[in-house]
């Protein structure tokens, strides 16, 4: 090693306190943590590219774990550092910059800040090398166990070059190997990098940015000459557009610079998506309530020029005017002050200004030039506001019949009046809620039958479904409102238990409730309030034959009664809830069934098959409603519920088989 000076203690203390508190520096140790590793040193490169030097981008995934990440930039200083007398380069990744991204002390600012991350990924790797091309020469720098340099120093301090290269050769190459010893797993993501670069293809216009997985053997370039605009059309790949091309606006006020693409879609939900110095300010800021201001300023102002909103109108909500809107914003900003628990929010007023002022003037160019769009998307809007009028009445409506005795009539109340004793079941039809009204228990378990299928509430307008009778009993039963009226606190029950038939009509209905609360309750699922009853398909009565009789979990002892003994052998019963469970029955070579029951529907159990397979406690079965990932749900349930029929069936075939209910 090279010799001891007053520098390597700094960089020890700094490297040493990122390896005691990874998260602090890199927010977890987990896939994001690892995955941060290589944004970091990333961004570096793109960092490169907004000053202008750096054209081209390319990581390599390798066999052994490592990845490396080059440019064609100017290549990182070589020379001595002013202060720390070291190489430059060996300073960027030695020493602790003040103010990592999760650090204390100013936050990461792109474009022209280099080197902020690149000692807190040194640190936390086993391995790291980095490769200088600059002057026509090739340096390398070693680091190894969080940092520590493992290259002699020539006797003028400098970094002995290891080869030459042409002059115009310049750039940056790293390569590193997350430490083991700090990393859950350090398995890069193939899909979580590409799903990464692409972002950063559109936010970069005109960057390429290579892409080989060695293990995989195949390279993916990105690059996008149109930048955000394609971004958005990306997002609107599946969606019905409402105009052709994204509209794009771009300029600058005093030294922010503000990039916005646009496009409709005749969905009923709005996106933006902002960034600030291309991170993304996931909980937006001021450069979103910029763009929000203005655009609803604009448009209202259109609508009454063109007569879409009449002089005695009110003005259309901001909401009305998002309606099916996709919108990146993309702006450059000096000194960008991140707020915010995560620091995912921007806070600089002049932001807002900024945004406001570009749109609104640009907006107007484009608009006055294509008047078409204008109007498509002025319609668009007044959509929105008279569905909007329409179920606000509909909703006061729905909300003063809510504690009318009428609308709560068809429900068997319980007697017990505390909700963490009590359960509500939803039960298809008037025949099975009989009897499971018959079968139950009183004082802690209500039944709420519904007549018929339930609405599907991702087909069917917010005054429709608030109209619809199944609906209101439920949530006037239920006591705790809807939408943005809801609260869980009111809930009168701990458990709400939908039971349908075993078959895929059943099914069918128990995913239009389960829609219903997804799109309207969502914390009753969040909460784990929601579970599907499992009633029994078949009932076998059987005898043992050998000796190895044990008795199953299932094994119903009740219905050993003295009736079903013949010559001595005990005859027994099982409740089957599949196929699949009748047919592994039905290959075991110790049971000989005697007589099969397959029940139709709930209504032909009596009332004490019905109590011991569905309702009782102790021997029910029950599962539990959960939904994984908001995200992926909110697609899956349009997915199933919307216009696409094919994928429909089989959620419902495949759903009816397992106990575990994943929306
Ligand atoms: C694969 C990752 O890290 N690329 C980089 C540069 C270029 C410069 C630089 C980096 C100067 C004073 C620190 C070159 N010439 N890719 C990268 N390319 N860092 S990192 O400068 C570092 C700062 O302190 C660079 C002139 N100025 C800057």
């Amino acid at each position: 090693m090279e010799q001891y000076n007053g520098s390597q203690i700094v960089v020890l203390e700094g490297l040493e306190a990122v390896r005691k508190r990874p998260g602090m520096y890199i927010g977890s140790t987990g896939q994001r943590g690892l995955h941060h590793l290589i944004w970091e040193i990333l961004d570096n490169g793109i960092d490169e590219h907004l000053a202008g030097f750096c054209t081209e981008i390319s990581i390599t995934l390798q066999k052994d774990g490592g990845i490396t990440i080059a440019d064609n930039g100017r290549g990182v200083p070589v020379d001595i550092h002013p202060t720390k007398h070291i190489p430059t380069v060996r300073v960027v990744y030695t020493i602790l910059h003040a103010g990592g991204k999760f650090g204390a002390g100013a936050y990461k600012v792109s474009g022209g800040l280099h080197g902020v991350g690149a000692s807190v990924v040194n640190a936390l790797s086993k391995k790291m090398s980095v490769e200088v091309r600059r002057n026509g020469k090739i340096y390398k720098d070693e680091y190894i166990n969080g940092g520590h340099a493992i290259l002699a120093l020539d006797e003028n301090g400098m970094l002995p070059s290891i080869g030459n290269c042409r002059k115009n050769d310049t750039g940056t190459k790293v390569t590193f190997y997350p430490d083991d010893t700090i990393f859950e797993s350090v398995e890069f993501k193939t899909e979580t990098i590409k799903k990464k670069l692409k972002e950063i293809a559109y936010l970069n216009k005109n960057l390429k940015i290579i892409f080989y997985d060695q293990k995989e053997d195949k390279t993916s370039i990105y690059q996008e000459a149109y930048g955000i605009q394609s971004f958005v059309s990306y997002i609107n790949r599946d969606a019905t557009i409402l105009h052709d091309m994204p509209i794009y606006i771009e300029g600058t006020s005093g030294d922010i610079e503000v990039e916005i693409a646009f496009q409709y879609t005749t969905d009923f939900t709005e996106q933006i998506n902002a960034y600030c110095n291309r991170i993304n300010v996931v909980d937006g800021g001021t450069l979103v309530t910029g763009f929000k201001t203005a655009l609803t300023r604009v448009m209202n102002q259109y609508a009454r020029e063109l007569g879409v909103l009449k002089e005695k109108d009110e003005n259309f909500d901001g909401k009305d005017i998002r309606n099916g809107l996709v919108v990146i914003i993309s702006i450059k900003h000096p000194d960008p002050q991140f707020e915010g628990q995560t620091k995912t929010k921007l806070g600089n007023t002049d932001a807002k200004s900024a945004v406001d002022e570009v749109f609104s003037t640009q907006v107007q160019h484009y608009f006055d030039k294509n008047v078409e769009i204008l109007k498509k998307i002025l319609e668009n809007a007044a959509r929105s506001y008279n569905a909007r009028k329409a179920s606000d009445k509909a909703r006061t409506a729905v909300l003063k019949q809510l504690n009318d005795v009428d609308t709560r009539s068809k429900l068997a109340s319980c007697s017990s009046k505390k909700p963490e004793e009590c359960e509500v079941y939803i039960v298809e039809g008037d025949s099975a809620g009989g009897t499971v009204k018959t079968a139950r228990n009183r004082k802690t378990q209500a039944v709420l039958p519904l007549r018929g299928k339930i609405l599907n509430v991702e087909k069917a307008t917010l005054e429709k479904i608030l109209l619809n009778n199944e609906i209101k009993s439920m949530i006037a039963s239920f006591g705790c409102g809807i939408g943005d009226e809801f609260d869980i606190t009111k809930l009168r029950y701990d458990k709400i238990i939908i039971l349908t038939d075993a078959d895929v009509d059943g099914a069918h209905i128990s995913t239009l409730l389960l829609t219903f609360f997804y799109r309207f309750m969502p914390e009753l699922i969040k909460e784990g309030k929601i579970y599907r009853g499992l009633p029994p398909l078949y009932k076998v009565e059987y005898e043992m034959i050998g000796k190895t009789a044990k008795t199953s979990m299932n094994q119903i002892n009740t219905s050993n009664t003295t009736k079903g003994k013949k010559k001595g052998k005990k005859q027994l019963s099982q409740y089957l809830f599949n196929d699949f469970e009748l047919e592994k029955f039905r290959k075991n070579q110790n049971y000989k069934i005697i007589n099969l029951q397959r029940y139709k529907g709930l209504g032909e159990m009596d009332a004490e098959q019905l109590w011991e397979t569905t309702l009782d406690p102790d021997s029910r079965i029950l599962a539990k409603v959960s939904i994984s990932d908001t995200v992926e749900a909110d697609e899956v349930t349009s997915l199933l519920m919307g216009n696409n029929v094919p994928p429909r069936r089989e959620f419902i075939m495949s759903e009816g088989k397992y106990a575990n209910v994943d929306l």
